[in-house]
């Protein structure tokens, strides 16, 4: 976290509980890191036994806002990680931006960072993972939001045979939160690879693309993006802008039915490291290479679905307002095929200019194939509005504008090529006013 973005978020807080992140921008680089005097600490401490609850006892607890100090002091006993971008000149406690490391735990107006941690044990394993999770602000968001973390992750583990995890989540406490990240593992090619997992309290999955497990290089960069959609309570987990499923064959939407899927809390913004512990009980000794890594550009959008107040299309008024009724058995059909000289468009209008940031749309298309469909503000085409891919009825469309938004009070979908007449079962624009 660099200091500006320390003061951005710290503004914010004092500003009195705006409900999103200013600019929140963060890079961290986890490397060896020399503290003069004391040890070579290399990025990841274990807990020691004793404050560690296990899952597999059932005794999950929440040890929030326990303090981290660095280097060794009286109130040093667990961690998680340091780096040599630390020290930095952040100074505070309980409220303050978190992500700072103490120099001195004797001396309380030095820099703390705010961690979760709880010790546990995979199934059919016999050795104990340290799970941390590094709060990089205090501030909560909207659970009833669709909400959208992502960071470019990336991931060098330099521990050995049990593994490394590294990513990020949303979380409010041990037992209500969700992660993506990566674990180091063994490829069957004899490659140690990052290997694409999620997690909620107490179950893993790994992650699969069409059967196959999803694995990366390591020391390669990407994208981590988890999605809580607040009306549903379910959660999404992307890499690279692909979305992927579980290892146990469900779907990459948890449902809400599902056992702790929905959030209880509004969750904070975090990164999520796990590590095995090199000594317990713990000892300075004992500290070897674990976790290393680099989180950058960690950012949130609270995603609001913006309620059209008028619906306008190229024919057929009287079911227009079909789009917006929140059935997917209802559409507005144009009745004609588009072409290069018949474009069938509709047009939602807004009562204030809507910040955009995912349209959502849910086709009515007999026949499935090749569609172009171009998505217009008030003046012309937005950047990245063109949409060309092959669509099929009642299967959605989801066009991201995170990065480059556009502000208008209108937005039109105009189809100009479609393999039969054009229609829309629904239509979803969200908006997010924050940076
Ligand atoms: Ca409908």
């Amino acid at each position: 976290m660099n200091l500006r973005t320390s003061l951005c978020t710290g503004l914010a807080l004092m500003a009195g509980g705006a409900s999103h992140l200013c600019a929140q921008t963060f890079k961290e680089t986890f490397q060896p890191n020399q503290w003069p005097g004391i040890h070579q600490h290399f990025g990841m401490r274990p807990l020691p036994q004793g404050v560690s609850k296990l899952c597999r006892e059932g005794q999950l607890e929440d040890p929030e806002d326990w303090e981290l100090w660095f280097p060794e002091g009286p109130a040093a006993r667990w961690g998680i990680l340091v780096s040599n971008e630390f020290p930095t000149p952040m100074t505070g406690d309980t409220g303050t931006p978190s992500w700072a490391v103490a120099l001195d735990a004797s001396d309380n107006s030095k820099p703390k960072l705010f961690v979760h941690g709880t010790r546990f044990r995979r199934p059919g394993e016999t050795f104990d993972l340290d799970q941390g999770f590094g709060l990089l602000t205090q501030q909560t968001f909207d659970p009833q939001k669709w909400l959208v973390a992502r960071t470019k992750v990336t991931f060098k583990p330099t521990y050995g045979a049990l593994g490394a995890w590294m990513g990020l989540t949303l979380i409010n406490n041990e037992s209500d939160y969700r992660a993506i990240y990566f674990i180091s593992e063994m490829a069957p090619d004899g490659q140690r690879k990052a290997y694409l997992h999620r997690v909620a309290p107490c179950i893993e999955s790994r992650m699969k693309d069409h059967g196959q497990d999803v694995a990366v290089p390591l020391n390669t960069s990407h994208t981590f993006q988890l999605e809580y959609v607040g009306s549903e309570g379910s959660w999404r987990y992307l890499m690279d802008g692909v979305r992927y499923d579980f290892a146990d064959g469900q779907g990459s939407v948890e449902p809400a039915s599902q056992d702790r899927a929905a959030l209880k809390n509004p969750p904070r913004l975090g990164l999520y490291v796990i590590g095995p512990p090199q000594s317990d009980p713990y000892t300075p000794a004992g500290i070897t290479p674990a976790t290393e890594g680099t989180f950058e550009d960690v950012k949130v959008w609270e995603l609001t679905k913006v309620n059209p107040i008028q619906v306008w299309a190229s024919n057929g008024n009287n079911t227009s307002g079909s789009v917006i009724d929140g059935k997917a058995g209802t559409a507005w059909v144009s009745g004609v095929k588009a072409s290069n000289t018949v474009n069938p468009y509709i047009a939602l209008y807004f009562d204030h200019p809507a910040n955009v940031r995912r349209i959502r749309l849910l086709p009515y298309q007999p026949v499935a194939g090749t569609t172009v469909h171009n998505i217009w503000d008030g003046t012309g085409i937005v950047g990245g509005g063109r949409i060309e891919r092959v669509t099929r009825d009642g299967e959605w469309i989801e066009v991201d504008f995170l990065d480059t938004s556009f502000s208008s009070t209108v937005i039109s979908i105009a189809t100009v090529q479609s393999p039969s007449i054009v229609g829309w079962r629904e239509i979803e624009v969200y908006e997010y006013q924050g940076p």
